[in-house]
């Protein structure tokens, strides 16, 4: 059985360890995924907005009636009245130009407005804010000024790549009042307004917060500059910080890793440290809310709040998402001592594994995802027999199936992925939908719950433990008629391997590392005259036959990668022809040694693969030959 169109490699296969990369990459950022030019409205890297869906990778506008019904009614900049802030975000989202004015009904003649004041041009100045329910306008505090709310006012003011991170400070002006207001953004929102405005009552004389910013005109990149997917420069010393420079978010969407006060998520995105265990997921592989026992949140400050805290009203409306209960068991086993390799499942341990059944028996497991859809690998299928698959559900033994908790499901339809490839395996997966019984609203599967289906590709990285299930065959080929259970590993750069049958954009790879067998002898070398490939060459060259003993010991070294077997031997073979003319001197003899070499190369790279992998198996061990039941 192939399970799903997860590229497994249940075999032990043979990983080159021993290659280490020569060049020392000191970037914090990764070149491929910047090509990939992500964004804050990438969903494979962030959350979108809860006003936003997200479809193939990208956050797009939700209609305003797919907001949760819930909420207060919020004001806009045309005068308007919402019933809730997801459906004015949707609408400004869909149609840019109207943006929020106050959480409320809408007040006659409100207004907001920020102005920059004593700047020497229209980008840059002191920022002073006027809020809709307050007589005159005041300045912003410095203290509560970063680029988060710097970024939001520029956007605010039409400056759509946000604020000039390099030229932050403008002057060090303080005003003799003893108030100004203090600002709160999370940096993705499109008017200041949105933010909340507290003021702190203070004895002493505040610096004002200024802003320039980002004009294009202004900038030439250097070679310290980072280029931000919305064409902004910043310093590389910002990317990877935790704080969105760019305002698009690019430069924390493709990190290594993070520095300064930032928390790396598995995904590579850097976020603010005060994110970690703020009891909202910001990390789209949920990593930033993991192990939070302990975490003491902060104490606020005692403030007056003048404007409401519309980011506590966009993590309420997140709350009210529909969620997909998915993944979790209904009941929890002991762990087992053995965890690698095929142990035998019991009923229960996988409740979203259905067998998909035609004439001839179980052919293929599938994967229940909710609903009435089941995933499974399209070589499983054939179109023309959708009507006489069945799908069993809740079976773990197939041959003698538990009649008292087996569910027979019906196949209605099949979907075949559009681009599915049959000869070379390219995205093989098919959905198949149930047949409702009777006049039911939806499937009814009492016993199964439905798995988990990745949201992001980021959520699994190489090395990463999976789960594997399913009845396949044996070693020996033979059917398996219990359900059968194992971990993987992740494996990335699996083209090492499969060379061109492995397609990275659509396939994972995993599988189990080899390691070198305890007490292995290698046989000794035989020179060039090795009968493996058919081939006896001699031509009287000493050197030519030690490049073959040393090609013989790197194949029967563990995990090894033939490839740099191979181009070590080539590389000791050339070395051989241009010494014999360098004593001899005499074309015919380079030419006879060229010849030769040639022949013998290609031998190893046409003929060489099975004697490489008989030696590798002799080398090494696999995880499944510690087992004796399988
Ligand atoms: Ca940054
Ligand atoms: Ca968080």
């Amino acid at each position: 059985m192939k399970l799903l169109h997860v590229f497994l490699l249940f075999l032990c296969f043979h990983l080159s360890f021993c290659k280490v990369t020569s060049t020392f990459q000191e970037d914090r950022v990764e070149k491929k995924c910047l090509a990939k030019k992500y964004t804050h409205l990438s969903c494979n890297k962030v959350f979108c907005q809860p006003w936003q869906r997200c479809i193939e990778g990208t956050c797009v506008c939700k209609l305003p009636y797919q907001c949760p019904k819930n909420g207060t009614v919020v004001c806009a900049t045309n005068g308007r009245s919402f019933p809730t802030y997801c459906q004015q975000k949707s609408l400004e989202c869909l149609r840019p130009g109207t943006k929020f004015l106050n959480n409320g009904t809408c007040i006659a003649g409100g207004k907001f407005s920020v102005s920059l004041k004593h700047g020497n041009t229209d980008s840059e100045g002191i920022v002073e804010v006027k809020l809709v329910d307050q007589d005159k306008a005041m300045f912003v505090c410095k203290s509560s000024w970063s680029m988060r709310e710097a970024n939001v006012a520029c956007l605010d003011l039409g400056f759509q790549q946000g604020a000039d991170s390099e030229r932050f400070k403008l002057s060090d002006l303080s005003i003799n009042s003893t108030e100004c207001l203090h600002v709160h953004c999370r940096g993705l929102e499109t008017s200041l307004a949105e933010c909340t405005f507290t003021k702190r009552r203070t004895m002493d004389y505040q610096d004002l917060a200024d802003v320039v910013c980002y004009t294009q005109k202004a900038d030439s990149p250097t070679n310290d500059s980072f280029q931000c997917v919305n064409g902004k420069y910043i310093s590389q010393t910002k990317a990877c910080d935790g704080i969105n420079d760019c305002g698009d978010q690019s430069d924390e969407l493709c990190c290594k890793a993070c520095h300064g006060r930032s928390f790396h998520c598995k995904s590579d995105v850097c976020i603010p440290s005060q994110y970690r265990c703020n009891g909202e997921v910001d990390c789209i592989t949920g990593d930033d809310e993991v192990g939070c026992e302990g975490f003491a949140s902060v104490a606020q400050e005692e403030t007056e709040i003048l404007t409401a805290d519309m980011d506590a009203e966009r993590r309420r409306i997140k709350s009210l998402l529909p969620k997909l209960s998915c993944g979790v068991k209904n009941r929890m086993h002991v762990r087992r001592k053995r965890i690698v390799g095929g142990k035998l499942a019991k009923l229960g341990d996988f409740p979203w594994q259905v067998g998909i059944k035609d004439a001839k028996g179980i052919t293929c497991g599938g994967i229940y995802i909710g609903g009435c859809w089941v995933l499974t690998a399209a070589h499983c299928l054939s179109a023309s027999k959708t009507h006489r698959y069945q799908i069993w559900t809740t079976v773990v033994d197939w041959i003698h199936p538990s009649i008292k908790d087996i569910v027979v499901e019906y196949a209605d339809r099949i979907i075949f992925h559009e681009n599915y490839n049959a000869g070379t395996y390219q995205n093989d997966i098919a959905l198949i939908k149930m047949k409702k019984e009777g006049n039911k609203k939806d499937c009814e599967l009492p016993r199964s719950i439905p798995a988990c289906v990745p949201w992001s590709p980021y959520l699994f990285q190489p090395d990463d433990t999976c789960i594997i299930s399913g009845w396949g065959r044996e070693k020996d080929n033979e059917k398996v008629f219990s359900l059968r259970w194992g971990e993987v590993k992740l494996i990335s750069n699996c083209s090492k391997f499969y060379g061109n049958r492995f397609y990275e954009k659509e396939m994972e790879c995993a599988g189990s590392k080899p390691f070198p067998r305890y007490g292995y002898k290698p046989s000794p070398p035989n020179g060039c005259g090795s009968p493996l490939f058919g081939v006896h060459l001699n031509i009287g060259i000493p050197s030519l036959t030690k490049c073959c003993n040393q090609h013989d010991r790197c194949y029967e070294t563990c995990g090894k990668s033939k490839n740099d077997c191979d181009e070590e031997f080539q590389y000791c073979l050339s070395k051989i022809c241009r010494d014999v003319q360098k004593t001899l001197g005499l074309t015919q003899h380079v030419q006879a040694c060229e010849t030769t070499v040639e022949l013998l190369f290609d031998s190893v790279i046409h003929l060489g693969c099975k004697p490489y992998l008989d030696s590798q198996r002799a080398a090494c061990r696999c995880h499944y030959e510690e087992k004796t039941d399988l």
